[in-house]
């Protein structure tokens, strides 16, 4: 294999699913426009500068994350309807499952979810992410269907040198037993405002940056629209009930994360911003517990 396939934004859709179903990654270039990178620069700018450094070594002690990112721009909506993201996503997830219902054989086709948005600034003097799938946060068995589709937007130039994300191509094939090598992988060079989109299964991570300057990029994804509750318990319950409930009933109505990072806010554990109402008293309870982070 000799590096990630590269398609322009006028590919054909079935060419780009092909690719990500065997590759189990692709990159597109000039992905956006220029007004919208520009937007998401300058939207993201003053919440990456007010971010600290995290917490732990897998998302970087020299890394800023930003998150909930649908609240802070209006520019995102161009990325995640951009046809060849959005068809491909669709395409490898929406597939119909059937079942009996009475006499009735029927077909039932599920929907997608945004699951996570993030900003991420890796800083000079950051070294290698540890190589992992991203959809172990659904404990998925592999080789098997896809349950996640990500993209990762460049907002500045990603090079080998500061910290593009390294994919191992094909990986999504891959067992559970195989353990993931960088001398595997191979970097997602691309100029800013190209898109790397790869599927939850296959081995991949940041880079180390290893310039002067921070490598920045958004990421969000894709994921099957049944990975979630029955009952819209959010909508359901009103927040003022929510809180005179017993904290166990509380997280078993969703305020809590699942091992080994869903349903956080802002990277926390939901059930400390609920029962603090307040992001900064959250972290230092949730640091006073050990619970800081949930990966
Ligand atoms: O920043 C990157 O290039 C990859 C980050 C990543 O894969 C993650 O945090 O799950
Ligand atoms: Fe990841």
């Amino acid at each position: 294999m000799a590096g990630l396939a590269r398609v322009t934004p006028g590919t054909d859709l079935g060419e780009v699913v092909e690719i990500l179903e065997r590759d189990g990654a692709v990159i597109i270039e000039n992905f956006v426009d220029d007004a919208t990178l520009e937007g998401l620069r300058n939207d993201l700018a003053p919440a990456l500068k007010g971010a600290n450094h995290c917490e732990t070594g897998y998302d970087g002690h020299r890394t800023r994350r930003v998150n909930s990112l649908f609240a802070r721009t209006r520019h995102l909506t161009p990325v995640v309807t951009q046809p060849l993201y959005l068809g491909a996503a669709r395409a490898v997830m929406q597939k119909p499952v059937h079942m009996w219902v009475g006499k009735s054989r029927i077909e039932i086709t599920p929907t997608i979810q945004i699951s996570a948005t993030q900003a991420i600034q890796i800083d000079p003097g950051q070294g290698k992410q540890p190589l992992h799938r991203d959809d172990w946060l659904h404990l998925r068995r592999h080789p098997g269907p896809t349950s996640r589709v990500q993209l990762m937007l460049s907002l500045t130039d990603f090079t080998a040198e500061n910290g593009a994300t390294l994919v191992i191509p094909g990986s999504h094939h891959w067992d559970d037993e195989t353990p993931p090598k960088y001398s595997d992988s191979f970097p997602s060079a691309m100029p800013a405002g190209s898109a790397l989109i790869w599927l939850g299964g296959v081995y991949h991570s940041g880079g180390a940056n290893t310039t002067d300057e921070p490598r920045l990029s958004l990421t969000v994804s894709y994921d099957l629209g049944n990975l979630r509750q029955e009952e819209n318990q959010y909508l359901a319950v009103p927040k003022e009930t929510v809180l005179e409930l017993p904290e166990e009933v509380r997280r078993l109505l969703g305020y809590d994360s699942c091992p080994p990072g869903l349903g956080w806010y802002e990277m926390q554990d939901p059930h400390m911003v609920l029962e603090y109402d307040d992001l900064e008293q959250a972290r230092a309870a949730a640091d006073r517990h050990g619970s800081s982070r949930l990966n």
